[in-house]
C-alpha cells in the first residue's frame, strides 16, 4: 500500500552516511580460544551463572546455543569444554584492544562500541575521499588509500563490485533493481572493499573474526549484518528510496523483521506495538529469564497499518518518561530510517554506575548505611577511571599525584520499590526504577581526601536528600535495589598514551570544548573545588526525564541488550563482580528469580 505524501515526506534521510557495523563471532569464547587456541577444535561453551552465555561455533553444530541453561547443554553435547566467565577482566580487555585496532583505521573517531562486541565506524570521509580518486575508466585495479598524508598507504581492490555479499530483495525485480542509485552503489561497494579490509586485519593481527553489515545508517548496517553469519560481511545494496515503497530495498529488507528485533524499538514498545496491531495483549512466555517468543508482528504489518503515521505511533507509544517525539522515531524506523549518529570516541566512561540488590531494605538507617558503602565504592571506581599520573613538574618528587581527566556533572540515585503484597498474600514483581539527580558536589573530586570521608559527606548532603525526594515516607517502602551513579561526564581531555597519534586536530577542537568550564583550574589539587560558572543542574528538566526514561525502559537503545558496554560500569554487589550493562537487566532479573518473589 502506497503512503500518502504528507506522512511520507518527513521521511527524507539526511544526506548517505557510510556506516560499517562490526559484530565479533561467539566473542567470549573467541577470547578464550584466543588465550588456549587448543580450544579452537572443540565445543567450547561459557558459563555465567547457570547459563551458557555464548558457546564457540563447534558447539553450534553439536546444537548448543547461547543463553542455554547449563544442565540442558551437558545433556545435549557431554563433551563440551565449560569455562567460567564470571571475571569480566579479559573479555573487557580484548573488547578495548580490538575496538582500538579499528579506531586506528578511522579518520573522523567516529567509532562506537555496542555492548562488548559490537563497534559501528562512520566511514563517510574515507570512502568520499576514495570515490575522488577512483579511474572510472577502470574500476577493477582501483587502489584504497587509509591515509590522506601517505599515498602509499591502503590496498588494492575492485571498484566495480561489493566485497562479499550484497543483499537485495527477491521482491525486487531486475527492472526495479536497475532504478539504483550509481553514487550511493558506489559508495557502498567502497565501504564493503574497507570494511573487508579491517575484518581481515582483524583477523589475521588479532586473531579474532567477526561478522560485518555495510549500509546507511546504525541500525541498518547493524541488522544487514546478521544475513551471513559468522565470518562473513553483507552490504544493503540500493536502490534506497522511501517511494515508490515497492522498490526500494531498504523497505522490503525491514519489512520482514519482527518489530522486536529492530534495535531501537526495544521491548516494551515492541509489546506496546504488538499490542496495537493485534487489538489485544500479545501473549507473553513470563517464565522466561532472558526474554521468550512473542507473537510474531513484522514491521511491514506495522509500517502498512491503515492510518498509521507519527502522529498516531506518539498517542500509541507515548506514557510517563517516553522519549519526546517517539512516534516519529518509530515511524521513521519502520521506514528504515535513522539519522542517530555514530557517536564520536571517548577517553573515558560515559557515566558509571554502583548497585546492590536486596532481598529487604525497608528501613532508613539501612539504606543509608548502604548508600554510604556504594557510594564508597564509586568514588573509588571514580578514582581508578577517571584519573590518570600526573607527570610531576620540574624540581618536584615524592609520591605520584594524579589528576582527572573525566567530570561528570550529575549524580543519580536510582531506587527500586518492592510493591506491597496482593490480597491474596503474593507479590507482583516490578522491574520499574525509580531515579532523581542533582549536581555532583565538588568534594567527590578531591584527591586527598579519604574516601570514608566523602562517602559520608555525599549520602548527608546529596543523596539523602534525593532519596527523601523518591521516598517521602519514614517507612512503608521496601526496596530490591539501590544504585548510585554519575552522569554527564565532561571528559577534560588525556595526556595518555592513548590519545597519542590520532587526528591531532580533532583532539584540539575536541579539548577546546570541553575543557571551556574548567579554564579556572590550573592543578590537579584545585580540582576539589567546583567551577565558579557551573551552574546546578539540581532538579534539571532533562537529567530527571533522562533518568526517568531510562527507568520506564524507552529509550531509544533498549538497556537489556543494547547499552554501551562497559562505557557504564555496572557492579553487582549481590555477586562480587562487575557486568556489562548489556546484560544488567537480565542479570538483575537472574536474581529477582533467585531471591524469589
Ligand atoms: N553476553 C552476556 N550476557 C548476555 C548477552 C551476551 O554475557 N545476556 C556476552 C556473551 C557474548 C557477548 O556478550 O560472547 C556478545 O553477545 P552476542 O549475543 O552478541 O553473541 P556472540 O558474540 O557470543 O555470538 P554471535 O557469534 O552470535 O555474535
Ligand atoms: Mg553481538
Ligand atoms: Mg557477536
Amino acid at each position: 500500500m502506497l503512503r500518502t505524501q504528507g506522512q511520507v515526506k518527513p521521511l527524507r534521510r539526511k544526506d548517505d552516511r557510510i556506516i560499517i557495523h562490526f559484530d565479533y563471532d561467539c566473542f567470549y569464547a573467541s577470547v578464550v580460544e584466543a588465550e588456549n587456541p587448543a580450544l579452537k577444535s572443540v565445543p567450547l561453551a561459557i558459563q555465567q551463572k547457570q547459563i551458557i552465555v555464548t558457546c564457540n561455533y563447534e558447539a553450534r553444530r553439536h546444537g548448543l546455543h547461547k543463553l542455554e541453561l547449563i544442565t540442558e547443554a551437558k545433556k545435549a553435547c557431554p563433551e563440551v569444554v565449560i569455562v567460567l566467565g564470571e571475571d569480566l577482566t579479559r573479555f573487557r580487555n580484548a573488547s578495548k584492544d580490538l575496538y582500538n585496532t579499528i579506531r586506528s583505521f578511522s579518520w573522523n573517531d567516529k567509532v562506537e562500541r555496542l555492548g562488548f562486541d559490537e563497534v559501528w565506524m562512520d566511514i563517510t570521509d574515507m570512502v568520499d575521499y576514495n570515490v575522488e580518486l577512483l579511474n572510472m575508466n577502470d574500476l577493477t585495479t582501483s587502489f584504497f588509500q587509509l591515509s590522506r598524508e601517505d599515498p602509499t598507504a591502503g590496498f588494492t581492490f575492485d571498484a566495480s563490485k561489493y566485497a562479499g555479499h550484497g543483499f537485495m530483495h527477491k521482491s525486487l525485480t531486475k527492472h526495479q533493481a536497475r532504478n539504483e542509485d550509481e553514487h550511493l552503489t558506489t559508495r557502498l561497494r567502497l565501504g564493503s572493499h574497507l570494511a573487508m579490509h579491517i575484518r581481515h586485519f582483524l583477523e589475521e593481527q588479532k586473531g579474532y573474526t567477526s561478522t560485518v553489515g555495510i549500509s546507511t545508517s546504525k541500525i541498518l548496517s547493524k541488522l544487514v549484518g546478521n544475513l551471513n553469519k559468522p565470518r562473513g560481511q553483507t552490504t544493503l545494496v540500493p536502490p534506497y528510496l522511501v517511494e515508490p515503497p515497492d522498490s526500494s530495498n531498504v523497505l522490503a529488507f525491514m519489512d520482514g523483521h519482527d518489530i522486536g528485533k529492530v534495535p531501537g524499538i526495544g521491548f516494551k514498545l515492541s509489546d506496546r506495538l504488538r499490542e496495537h496491531f493485534l487489538g489485544r495483549k500479545p501473549e507473553m512466555d513470563k517464565g522466561l529469564v532472558y526474554g521468550g517468543t512473542k507473537e510474531k508482528v513484522t514491521v511491514g504489518d506495522m509500517r502498512t497499518l491503515p492510518g498509521l503515521s507519527p502522529q498516531q505511533l506518539d498517542k500509541v507509544l507515548s506514557g510517563p518518561g517516553s522519549t519526546h517525539g517517539i512516534g516519529a522515531k518509530v515511524f521513521a524506523l519502520l521506514h528504515g530510517i535513522d539519522d542517530s549518529e555514530v557517536i564520536e570516541a571517548r577517553d573515558v566512561p560515559r557515566q558509571i554506575s554502583i548497585e546492590d540488590s536486596y532481598i529487604r531494605l525497608d528501613t532508613i538507617d539501612e539504606a543509608i548505611r548502604e548508600m554510604t558503602s556504594t557510594s564508597r565504592r564509586l568514588v573509588e571506581r571514580m578514582r581508578i577511571d577517571l584519573t590518570e599520573a600526573d607527570p610531576p613538574s620540574a624540581g618536584e618528587t615524592g609520591s605520584e599525584r594524579r589528576r582527572w581527566i573525566g567530570r561528570p556533572e550529575t549524580l543519580r540515585l536510582t531506587t527500586r520499590p518492592r510493591l506491597p503484597l496482593n490480597d491474596d498474600g503474593t507479590r507482583t514483581r516490578t522491574f520499574k526504577r525509580i531515579s532523581r539527580s542533582t549536581a555532583l558536589p565538588g568534594f567527590v573530586f578531591n584527591l586527598d581526601e579519604h574516601l570514608d570521608a566523602i562517602a559520608d559527606r555525599l549520602v548527608k548532603e546529596a543523596l539523602l536528600p534525593l532519596f527523601k525526594r523518591l521516598h517521602p515516607e519514614k517507612a512503608g517502602w521496601n526496596l530490591s535495589l539501590l544504585n548510585v551513579a554519575v552522569a554527564n561526564m565532561v571528559d577534560v581531555g588525556t595526556t595518555s598514551k592513548a590519545s597519542a597519534g590520532r587526528d591531532i586536530h580533532s583532539m584540539l577542537s575536541r579539548q577546546e570544548e570541553t575543557l571551556r568550564p574548567f579554564q579556572i583550574q590550573s592543578s590537579s589539587t584545585q580540582l576539589g573545588i567546583a567551577p565558579e560558572n557551573k551552574l546546578s543542574n539540581s532538579g534539571s528538566a532533562t537529567a530527571e526525564a533522562e533518568a526517568e526514561a531510562e527507568a520506564d525502559g524507552v529509550s531509544l537503545w533498549e538497556h537489556d541488550s543494547e547499552d554501551e558496554a562497559d562505557e557504564i560500569v555496572f557492579f553487582c554487589a549481590a555477586c562480587k563482580s562487575s557486568i556489562p550493562a548489556f546484560a544488567r537487566a537480565a542479570h538483575s532479573r537472574f536474581h529477582d528469580r533467585n531471591h524469589g518473589a
